[in-house]
């Protein structure tokens, strides 16, 4: 039987955080100023026929520049917190070396700026700005590159040691691993299984790495990894089978050598389609520690939803859910429920927090009239709270996205902002559902209706 929500309001808990999120190649812009060199998506963007529209991330939504304007707005909206991610190749445009302190000096006015108004800095260091010459070096298939980003990371937690900081390593390795470097629809648009696995494993070294440094720093703040999770149910009840060996790849991918310190079995190369296909070449690419490094305690985990999976009769996934103006997105509320219970069953007790959750506008189209919004961040704020409800750990709730943006593949066709971008003007109008998220914030409550 389905669930129902109450008739009355569900509350929240009173610390709960409810944010909205960004990235820095999806919001900046300006992808010249200040000292920052190309990133594998500016190279990427650069090439004919990759992005529907042809567009780039520059201009985005101009926050480089506009940020005070767009921290007003979250003011306005009574956020407690915004999510977005430090560019690499601003803070290190070669990659290694010193810091570029202007770049710095850009973010630090920005988290201030934030505090000011009392919304706090949830910071991820990597959402996919790979800077042009690590991918030149070989990128995330050289282990290398988790060297690089380990001391990245450190030099940002040691510029903002002092802020209380929601830190995340990575957003989505899964998303950068598969898309970008097996799919080939993401930056650095490779199409190499083997590639792939080897994205898999030094991201984790990575992650691995930038959490130790984090401890022995010293620094104020926690830190989490972004994984972007989707519950796989079979399409038919016969089709059972077929759920482990997806969820293993699509999840416990991740979540096991983070949260348990070993790699899923079914992961590897055991079925077609699955990532590695070479077990052998994938156990190269360890040595040992790795896992213990990669398993190093984390604060919070922080998870993306933004729907579910089937799995068919011969292990394939099939839609089981009706989908977005995105495709992929096949939406199920109650999958968000199904997830958040799964966590806190299956692995160690840790904090969670959603970073991101949201849905497309129907049409390319500027709109300020958005019902599908409310209805789709209602039914998940309902199932968040009922997780909350049967002891979840959920802390907190990042909407993606504050803006209108540059959406990757799909260019500025796909507006997944609380808050309209005209991309002619850098207008912000916000949409109905800023103002209905807003009311949830001042209620810390969701209503049936
Ligand atoms: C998030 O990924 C990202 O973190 C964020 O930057 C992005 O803007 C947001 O979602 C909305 O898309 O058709 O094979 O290329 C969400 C998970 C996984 C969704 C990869 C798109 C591409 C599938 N993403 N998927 S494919």
């Amino acid at each position: 039987p389905t669930w129902m929500p109450p008739a009355g309001p569900m509350l929240f808990p009173r610390d709960f955080v409810w944010g909205a999120a960004t990235s820095a190649y999806q919001v900046e812009g300006s992808v010249a100023a200040d000292g920052r060199a190309p990133s594998v998506w500016d190279t990427f963007a650069a090439r004919p026929g990759v992005i529907k529209d042809g567009s780039t991330g520059d201009p985005a939504a101009d926050q480089y520049v506009r940020y005070e304007e767009d921290i007003a707005l979250m003011a306005g909206l009574g956020l407690g917190a915004y999510r977005f991610s430090l560019a690499w190749p601003r803070i290190q445009p070669t990659g290694s070396g010193r810091a570029n302190a202007v770049a710095l000096d850009h973010y630090r006015r920005m988290i201030d700026a934030l505090a000011d108004k009392g919304i706090r800095s949830a910071v991820t260091l990597f959402h996919w700005d790979l800077p042009q010459a690590v991918q030149d070096a070989g990128g995330w298939a050289e282990r290398d590159t988790a060297a690089r980003f380990a001391d990245y990371a450190e030099l940002c937690f040691d510029a903002f040691r002092d802020v209380d900081i929601d830190w995340m390593t990575l957003n989505e390795p899964k998303t950068h691993a598969f898309v970008g470097h097996w799919y080939g629809a993401h930056a650095p648009g490779l199409r190499d299984p083997d590639i792939a696995a080897a994205a898999v494993h030094h991201q984790l070294l990575a992650h691995g790495l930038a959490v130790e440094r984090f401890r022995a720093g010293g620094a104020a703040g926690r830190i989490g990894v972004a994984l972007n999770l989707i519950p796989v149910y079979p399409a038919d009840p016969s089709y059972a089978d077929g759920v482990d060996p997806l969820d293993a790849r699509e999840n416990r991918l991740f979540l096991d050598p983070v949260l348990r310190g070993t790699y899923p079995e079914e992961a590897i190369g055991t079925l077609p389609g699955q990532l590695p296909a070479d077990p052998d070449a994938f156990a190269a690419l360890q040595r040992d520690g790795d896992l213990g490094t990669i398993s190093t305690p984390i604060d919070f985990l922080a998870v993306q939803y933004y729907g579910v999976t089937g799995v068919d009769g011969s292990g394939n996934e099939t839609q089981i859910a009706p989908t977005s103006a995105a495709s992929w997105q096949q939406i199920r509320p109650e999958g968000l429920y199904d997830l958040l219970i799964r966590l806190v069953r299956d692995y160690p007790a840790v904090p969670l927090l959603v970073t991101e959750n949201g849905i497309p506008d129907p049409s390319s189209h500027v709109t300020v009239d958005d019902p599908h919004r409310i209805d789709f961040l209602r039914a998940h704020f309902q199932q968040a709270a009922r997780a909350i409800g049967e002891g979840v750990p959920l802390e907190g709730y990042y909407v993606w996205s504050l803006l209108d943006n540059f959406e990757w593949a799909e260019g500025y066709q796909q507006r997944w902002g609380l808050v309209a971008v005209d991309f002619e003007t850098q207008e912000r109008i916000p949409k109905a559902s800023a103002d209905w998220f807003a009311s949830v914030i001042a209620a810390n409550a969701v209503s049936s209706a």
